[in-house]
């Protein structure tokens, strides 16, 4: 059974207290870890019960939180995963009520303020923003931001908000930024499952935060476990502050603090978190703090039982390390308490818990009961006068008699009765379908919103500003126009930085910072290492700090290794906190045409699917991708913006105001008026395309072509069917595989703007192949679109509706 090692040189620091003070801080602590064990164990229950239908909880993890709980500061962070009840407890940012109300999925941010019940238990989240998208001042409240369940995917955010406290205190430009920091001073703390330190993205970001020196305090909860696989699977020599060693910093050296203390000695966890933190916090040093010999007294989760793969002595072990039942042994031991004060306490607490769980399912059980009555009464009323009065009445008793309705079995049971009524024109019916439309408003609002911020700060209202050319405007590169955006936005907004790989010292790889890092300094532009998924963890935790980042992807192939961070935290914060939290994050990258398998990608379909909830950003040049820059940094929504590879040298005019000059999101542009076909195409792609238009006017072919300039939003004023109504032929170009983000492109056109009504012949796509391109001309030329594909490809759409002027050509 484990035995740790725990570090010698652990040394209390005398705090200057009274015994009877003392005293009441421990009954006080013991009290709080006590009913989170109350709320674990009856949480369990609601599920096995089938009252709430998951639940994962922090049982055995209690003292440890105590103790963090105790140096968690107003500024502080926590970016952490599902055992931290009793901290969140304890530091106040939650509470016991509020944990039922997630449990029970209470979709009303008053009762579950962290995902307003569209998150599992345990999933945590306080408001840094309220309902207009206003920051509230993040230094005068604790902080958690918002959980995700894949173990170690918040471990690149918790990176970038301790890196946020790094760029407030050494950078004093920012000091007029009153709501997010007092000097840097804060830390991140994270908490992680010995298990999840497997994930790459763990050690990602532990080494990130070691070259960065940040103050990053992560709390490894140590129950020897994941799931049901043991540590010897996990964790090379089964001790992951061991193998972390030669992270420790010496005095020649940068690196962590680490630190190894047993999960249930709650007077070693309170001297180590005290020294730790400390250091974490003045010296804005990484700290590791490893606690071990934790325990799962109810097995991970409601999804199964630890007897299954745990020895016998391993629980019985577990029951005698306990670490409630080893506090309250030392609390009698040290005359803290005595057996008969901590029954006593134990009682009451658990009416108390009993009392919160109650309250808060009732309380969801109320407002569902009324519109369950009210749904019955309506159905019964509609069967006064319907012909189909037996199978209503039925409808509306079988819904009485659902035990714990939920809002779906009440609009299920008026749905049935709409559809069987569907013929019957009565005001009975209209009452019913009135119902129905308000309640699904409400319902749309609980489940379907927030998507983004939804706020007036949202970049889709951001005003229009044209660019405005003078009459000598220079002719210059691409990579130069991107670079004067950006200088005059770095001057404007003091908030802004940019970061990536090669991007500080030489000014990213296609020059577009060139010169910027001597000019704004490396803290704003700055240079970082190969680490894709931190760098937009970085970036993501900067956001959420109320700063402006730039953060940079060298090449869009190299997006895939960020994308779990994109796709579960960055794009997801806004909808699982119901707007509660916002990361204005823009991620800047490359890509499209240039040579060979890994760079040349154009996963298009690919980020739209996974990215729902950023703006995607296809600039066709780079007049377009500094006008959208100039949009994005001045909304408060997260985005992608992919310049086209094969365009920094191509010569663009500089607009007079290229700082100021805005590209709506979600607006199209018509490139070339025409009536015969439609033609939608972006990014790289299109500059073919525009090629292709010399020969297909000469031949007596007028295409219209489209570019979308946002995939998403997609052309929100429906240039494309408008188009259709003219041309009825409508072909998508792009270079991403058959089915990527054509179809994606198609579905908007043909279904949402409802095009299929003007098409008189079938929509086609032109898209590269299934393979990624080779090496080398000659094989892009046959991977993806080129001229005469596109040439070709418009002609024989041409041909089948008229084949006698556009003859096959084959
Ligand atoms: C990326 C990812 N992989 C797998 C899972 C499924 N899963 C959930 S919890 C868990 C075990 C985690 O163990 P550990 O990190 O030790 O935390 P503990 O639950 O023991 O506190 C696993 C495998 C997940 N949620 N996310
Ligand atoms: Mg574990």
């Amino acid at each position: 059974m484990p035995n740790t090692v725990v570090n010698a040189t652990t040394k209390p620091d005398i705090v200057p207290l009274s015994f009877e003070g003392f005293k009441n801080i421990v009954i006080d602590d013991y009290r709080i870890a006590f009913e989170s064990r109350q709320a674990s164990l009856i949480g369990r229950r609601e599920v096995l019960t089938g009252k709430a239908k998951f639940g994962i909880f922090g049982d055995g993890k209690e003292v440890a939180q105590l103790a963090m709980a105790k140096v968690f500061c107003k500024g502080d962070w926590r970016a952490g995963y599902y055992r931290d009840q009793t901290f969140m407890f304890a530091t106040g940012m939650s509470n016991l009520k509020e944990f039922f109300a997630q449990l029970y999925a209470h979709p009303d941010i008053e009762k579950d303020p962290a995902s307003a019940g569209r998150q599992m238990n345990c999933h945590f989240a306080t408001r840094s923003i309220n309902e207009h998208g206003d920051w509230n001042d993040l230094t005068e409240m604790m902080n958690c931001a918002a959980d995700i369940s894949t173990t170690g995917g918040h471990m690149p955010r918790l990176l970038g908000l301790a890196y946020a406290s790094k760029l407030f205190r050494q950078n004093k430009e920012l000091d007029y930024l009153k709501k997010f920091s007092v000097k840097g001073n804060e830390v991140a703390f994270g908490t992680i499952g010995n298990a999840s330190t497997s994930e790459g993205l763990f050690f990602e970001a532990f080494n990130a935060a070691g070259v960065l020196q940040v103050p990053m305090a992560i709390s490894i909860w140590d129950d020897a476990y994941g799931i049901s696989v043991p540590a010897k699977y996990q964790t090379t020599k089964e001790d992951i502050s061991e193998i972390l060693k030669g992270f420790q910093r010496d005095e020649h050296t940068n690196g962590y603090e680490i630190f190894k203390v047993r999960g249930w000695d709650y007077v070693a966890l309170c001297e180590t978190y005290e020294r730790a933190i400390a250091v974490c916090r003045e010296e804005h040093v990484p700290v590791l703090i490893h606690v071990t010999e934790m325990t799962q007294p109810q097995g991970h989760s409601t999804s199964g039982s630890h007897e299954r793969y745990k020895s016998k002595d391993r629980l019985a072990w577990e029951d005698e390390h306990d670490c409630l039942v080893q506090m309250r042994k030392w609390m009698e031991e040290s005359a803290i308490a005595t057996s008969v004060e901590l029954d006593e306490l134990e009682e009451t607490a658990k009416k108390y818990v009993r009392e919160c769980q109650r309250e808060a399912w009732n309380e969801l059980g109320a407002e569902i009961k009324n519109e369950l009555d009210e749904t019955v009464g309506l159905i019964t009323n509609l069967a006064q006068a319907s012909a189909s009065a037996a199978e209503l009445l039925k409808i509306g008793s079988e819904l009485k008699e659902v035990v714990d309705p939920g809002r779906r079995e009440v609009v299920a049971a008026a749905r049935k009765a709409l559809l069987l009524t569907a013929k019957e024109q009565t005001g009975q019916r209209k009452a019913l379908l009135n119902w129905l439309d308000t309640e699904n408003e409400k319902n749309k609002e609980r489940f379907n919103s927030r998507l983004f911020s939804q706020t007036p700060h949202s970049p889709l209202l951001v005003p229009v500003i044209a660019p405005v050319y003078t009459e000598d405007a220079k002719a210059i590169n691409g990579s130069e126009v991107l670079n004067a955006c950006f200088e005059t936005n770095f001057n404007r907004d003091k908030s802004i930085m940019a970061f990536g790989e090669d991007v500080g010292a030489i000014g990213d790889v296609n020059q577009g910072f060139a010169g910027l890092q001597a000019k704004f300094g490396d803290l704003r532009v700055t240079d970082t290492g190969i680490r894709e998924a931190t760098i937009i963890g970085q970036g993501l935790g900067l956001a959420m700090r109320g700063l402006r980042p730039i953060a940079e992807i060298q090449y869009l192939d190299y997006l895939m290794y960020a994308m779990n961070v994109l796709s579960d935290d960055l794009a997801t914060l806004s909808y699982r906190t119901r707007g509660g939290q916002k990361a204005p994050l823009i991620v800047r990258t490359r890509g499209h045409r240039l040579e060979g398998i890994w760079h040349s990608g154009s996963p298009m379909g690919f980020i739209l699917n996974a990215l729902r909830g950023m703006h995607i950003c296809v600039p066709r040049n780079m007049t377009q991708a500094a006008g959208m820059y100039n949009t994005l940094l001045r909304g408060d929504e997260p985005a992608l913006v992919i310049e086209c590879l094969n365009g920094y040298r191509l010569k663009e005019k500089l607009p007079a105001n290229v700082g100021e000059f805005t590209v709506p999101i979600g607006k199209a542009e018509i490139l070339h008026k025409g009536t015969d076909i439609t033609i939608v195409s972006y990014g790289s792609t299109l500059r073919i395309v525009q090629e292709a238009v010399a020969q297909l006017e000469a031949i007596g072919i007028h295409p219209e072509i489209i570019d979308p300039q946002t995939l998403y939003p997609f052309d929100l004023d429906e240039l494309c069917v408008a188009s259709l109504k003219k041309t009825s032929k409508l072909l998508v170009i792009d270079e991403d595989v058959p089915g990527g983000a054509s179809a994606y492109i198609l579905q908007y056109i043909v279904e949402e703007q409802k095009g299929y009504y003007h098409l008189d012949a079938q929509p086609r796509t032109l898209t590269a192949k299934q393979h990624r391109p080779p090496y080398g001309s000659d094989g892009d030329y046959y991977s993806k679109p080129s001229l005469e594909d596109v040439v070709e490809a418009v002609y024989a759409m041409m041909s089948e509706g008229n084949p006698d002027k556009f003859p096959a050509i084959y």
